[in-house]
């Protein structure tokens, strides 16, 4: 069988009021586009609880199995993609299906990686409380001081990727520190890399997996451990 032009790698764990809905309007956006859904689903207890993969499997999508994170799922879901052209999103329904097209056109146009960012004008986010806000911005003005770049955002999971490009960063972080690692190496690898608005909506149901304050201090060790090697 040829291989897909598209990929959508969504990482799941414990998602079943969501993910059906969000894999019907995915189909809608992509309809017309040769592509595969990858549901990469589980979590350090296991596979999720729920009917997520069920539901995911019945509509179609493709479901396989890592237990380390969310950065370790979405890691495995690259190195299963068979694309030209793969794509990270959120299963909670906060990205929006419709900016789909935007984040394709953007690797379309030549550039390696195309990453949604909350933090330009047509971007925003009904999903931030404050401290959430602050912490971004601390890291963004790290990153960008260590690093040279000219990132306006970081921790945002919403991006399109060549499939070169993901081999070129030899990606590694198991959770929330994978978005920063991919624009670190992204600029250490001189990767060309466009920044696109982007509204996050709040999670639709269930539970969110990120603790703020353990997952923000991974990301500022994701920095440090990334000042140096090559
Ligand atoms: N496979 C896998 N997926 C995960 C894991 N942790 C989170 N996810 C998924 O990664 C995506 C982002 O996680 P969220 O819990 O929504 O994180 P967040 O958006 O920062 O947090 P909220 O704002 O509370 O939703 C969702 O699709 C989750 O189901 C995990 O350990 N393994
Ligand atoms: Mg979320």
């Amino acid at each position: 069988m040829a291989a897909p032009y598209l990929s959508i790698i969504i990482p799941t764990l414990n998602e079943e009021g969501n993910i059906g809905k969000l894999l019907k309007q995915v189909k809608q956006q992509l309809n017309g586009y040769s592509n595969e859904i990858i549901v990469v689903d589980g979590g350090a207890n296991g596979p999720s609880k729920d009917n997520t993969v069920k539901i995911a499997k019945s509509m179609g999508a493709k479901a396989i199995y890592d237990d380390k994170g969310k950065g370790s799922a979405l890691i495995r879901g690259f190195k299963a993609a068979h694309g030209k052209i793969i794509i990270s999103m959120d299963a909670d329904l906060s990205h929006r299906p419709s900016e789909l097209k935007l984040l394709i056109s953007g690797i379309e146009a030549g550039y390696d990686i195309c990453v949604g960012s909350r933090f330009m004008t047509g971007g925003g986010s009904s999903d931030m409380p404050p401290f959430r806000i602050f912490g971004n911005k601390v890291f963004v003005t790290l990153v960008n001081v260590l690093y040279g770049s000219r990132y306006t955002d970081m921790c945002y999971g919403y991006r399109s990727f060549s499939k070169e490009s993901l081999k070129k960063m030899r990606l590694t972080e198991k959770g929330f520190g994978i978005e920063t690692e991919i624009n670190i190496k992204a600029q250490k690898a001189g990767l060309k890399v466009l920044e696109v608005p982007s509204f996050e909506k709040k999670r639709a149901l269930g539970q969110g997996k990120l603790r703020s304050f353990n997952d923000g201090f991974i990301i500022l060790k994701t920095i440090a451990r990334n000042i140096g090697n090559g």
